[in-house]
């Protein structure tokens, strides 16, 4: 059977000529003006990124490869007996464009498991940290400790010819995902003393084995929790602040590791991706002084009074989307098949009642619906992986799928260095004073 990455090596020339083909005929086309504005404004609709593995529609939300999550539900291979997509079958669709087999993604676990393995002094580096020291600084540093045994940089150092740059990119990009479980697993039980960590089974796959390293891995329906949780915090093209930056620091011909360090200090962001932590630190702030089975009336006050104090209501509003994230949707589904009368997703819930028509009212925010990090937390809450601090750690994992299959892509694709104009306020009053 086809491996991924001769199947890369197979799309590869194809896919260079279909880059030279749309920049020939499309190459001097304009999107449309540049605002000034946009300058300010955090660059939002600004288009300025080649991003192949998903792009994002305001109102549709994500489609990975052309795929929304319901048509990655029923199509990408599933464990015997198993609901919910393999993200090894996701990182497939992202790296090819294409549904893989159910032996493709066997194939796919059993590799990711033998390169799991951390090198010792990562562990070292790992168990040196405080358990007061956040759990995404201790994810960054040991990410950024494994380019010590980068593919790429060695080759890079040797004078690998440009053309090359993909294959030992794809090694590192291979080597990233499947150690993450294991730095996940050591931070989780070092910080919260769970124990010792065991050993990855090669002949589970990786969900699997990352829910028994984080300790959980006996019970059933939280590895299926995990497979559609990594499948879905993938990817959400390459705007976002954890992509983007991946993708940036990636374009220096910085390798895999010392990229996506990169993107998981982004991610640890309170406006990205630790919102997941920041809304179950809102929820349980709020169960607290409001107590249980708390009424709609007194919940919206509560939700009013975060935002008199000039917060923002964690879990809700987006960039680019208009509508409720079909991520927060894929969550709340599975929550209403697996845990229908957790009062913590009661709680979810009732607050996606009433929070939209909230900031609505407010009159800022552009989307008042929920996103992914609305949902995850509650899910994880009740299969008691509580320790929020530790959540936006699990996003860092997935996440790692669409950026190092981007970063493949990007040295496939000779993408150059980023390097955008930037202009000061008074460069900008000068050059259009008289316009
Ligand atoms: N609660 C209160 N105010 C909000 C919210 C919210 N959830 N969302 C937006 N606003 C405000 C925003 O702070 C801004 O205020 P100001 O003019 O005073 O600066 C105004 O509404 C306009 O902002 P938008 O253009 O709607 O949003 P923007 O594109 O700038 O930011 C987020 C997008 C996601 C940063 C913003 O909606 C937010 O802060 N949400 C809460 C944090 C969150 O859930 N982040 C996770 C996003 C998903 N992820 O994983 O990365
Ligand atoms: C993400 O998944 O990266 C977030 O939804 C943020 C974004 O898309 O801007």
């Amino acid at each position: 059977q086809t491996s991924l990455k001769d199947r890369l090596a197979e799309l590869i020339p194809a896919a260079q000529s279909r880059v030279k083909e749309v920049r020939a005929e499309h190459g001097q086309k304009a999107f449309g003006p540049v605002l000034v504005d946009q300058l300010y404004g955090g660059m939002r609709g600004l288009p300025a990124l080649i991003w192949e593995g998903s792009v994002l529609d305001p109102e549709e939300g994500i489609r990975f490869r052309g795929k929304t999550i319901p048509d990655i539900q029923a199509e990408l291979p599933k464990a015997p007996g198993g609901d919910e997509p393999l993200p090894e079958g996701l990182f497939w669709l992202l790296v090819t464009g294409e549904i893989p087999t159910q032996d493709q993604v066997t194939a796919l676990s059993k590799d990711w498991a033998a390169r799991a393995e951390i090198p010792a002094f990562v562990e070292e580096i790992i168990d040196r940290c405080p358990p007061t020291l956040h759990p995404m600084s201790q994810f960054s540093l040991a990410v950024t400790a494994l380019n010590h045994d980068s593919a790429f940089a060695a080759a890079y150092a040797k004078g690998i010819n440009k053309k090359e740059y993909w294959g030992p990119v794809f090694e590192d990009s291979m080597d990233l995902i499947a150690k993450l479980p294991n730095i996940a697993g050591r931070i989780y039980r070092n910080v919260y003393g769970r124990g010792k960590l065991p050993a990855v089974d090669l002949n589970k796959d990786y969900s699997a084995n990352l829910a028994t390293l984080l300790g959980f891995g006996d019970n059933a329906t939280f590895v299926e929790l995990m497979r559609l949780y990594i499948t879905i915090h993938s990817d959400h093209e390459g705007g976002n602040v954890s992509a983007h930056t991946g993708k940036l620091v990636g374009s220096a011909l910085s390798d895999p590791f010392l990229a996506f360090a990169a993107s998981l200090n982004g991610l640890a962001g309170p406006l990205h991706g630790l919102a997941n932590q920041e809304v179950l630190v809102w929820l349980t702030k709020m169960q607290q002084s409001l107590g249980p089975d708390a009424e709609d009336d007194h919940v919206k006050e509560y939700v009013w009074s975060t935002l008199k104090a000039g917060q923002v209501v964690p879990g809700y509003g987006h960039a680019v989307l208009r509508k409720t994230d079909p991520r927060y949707v894929a969550q709340r589904a599975f929550a209403l098949k697996h845990l229908p009368d957790d009062k913590l997703f009661k709680l979810v819930a009732q607050v996606y009642k009433l929070v939209p028509d909230i900031l609505l009212a407010a009159g800022k925010a552009k989307n008042p619906w929920p996103n992914v990090d609305a949902h995850s937390g509650a899910l994880l809450t009740h299969y008691g992986l509580r320790e929020m601090q530790f959540y936006t750690v699990l996003f860092g994992v997935s996440r790692a799928f669409g950026v190092a299959a981007q970063l493949i892509w990007d040295r496939a694709l000779g993408a150059p260095l980023e390097r955008p104009k930037s202009y000061s306020t008074e460069a900008i009053a000068r050059m259009f004073k008289d316009r």
